[in-house]
């Protein structure tokens, strides 16, 4: 089995930061062995958010969802570990919060308020190549 250290980019979003889910979204990747890198509370200026969401620019919850990235503050966090990328995509659950499996964050935790955009608290980087560029946006 190959080991190999590799980082990624978690999002505690603001629906996460509003309902006080931070800690137990951070106790989490934690407890799952997963190492904290680095950690800050942001309000991203509206660039950040649509170099960070590029690739969605022009499908229909584009706006609601940078508006809603922009409604209050989101906590970024540098993580660390084997496999982390694919380990905290498994650990978020799939986006949908009413379908996301059991025992995930967004499982357990996120909320379905039959909005335009999916408040389902983190966000997690789907690559390696899109987790070197979004750290590299997010802890410039
Ligand atoms: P992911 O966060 O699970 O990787 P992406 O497809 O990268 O999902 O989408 C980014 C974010 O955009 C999602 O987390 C969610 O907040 C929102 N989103 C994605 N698809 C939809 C949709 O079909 N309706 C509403 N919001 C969506």
């Amino acid at each position: 089995m190959t080991t190999y250290v590799e980082e990624t980019l978690v999002l505690v979003k603001p629906d996460g930061v509003a309902r006080n889910l931070t800690g137990e979204i951070l106790r989490r990747i934690e407890a799952k062995g997963y190492q904290l890198v680095d950690i800050k509370l942001i309000e991203p200026e509206r660039e950040l958010l649509a170099e960070h969401y590029a690739e969605h620019q022009g499908k229909p919850f584009y706006e609601p969802l940078v508006e809603f990235m922009e409604s209050g503050p989101i906590v970024a966090l540098r993580i660390a570990g084997n496999r982390v990328i694919e380990g905290f995509r498994s650990l978020a659950g799939t986006t949908d919060p009413t379908t996301a499996a059991p025992g995930t964050i967004r499982g357990d935790l996120a909320r379905d308020w039959g909005l335009a955009v999916q408040q389902n608290l983190v966000h997690g980087s789907d690559s390696p190549e899109s987790a070197a560029r979004e750290l590299a946006l997010w802890f410039a």
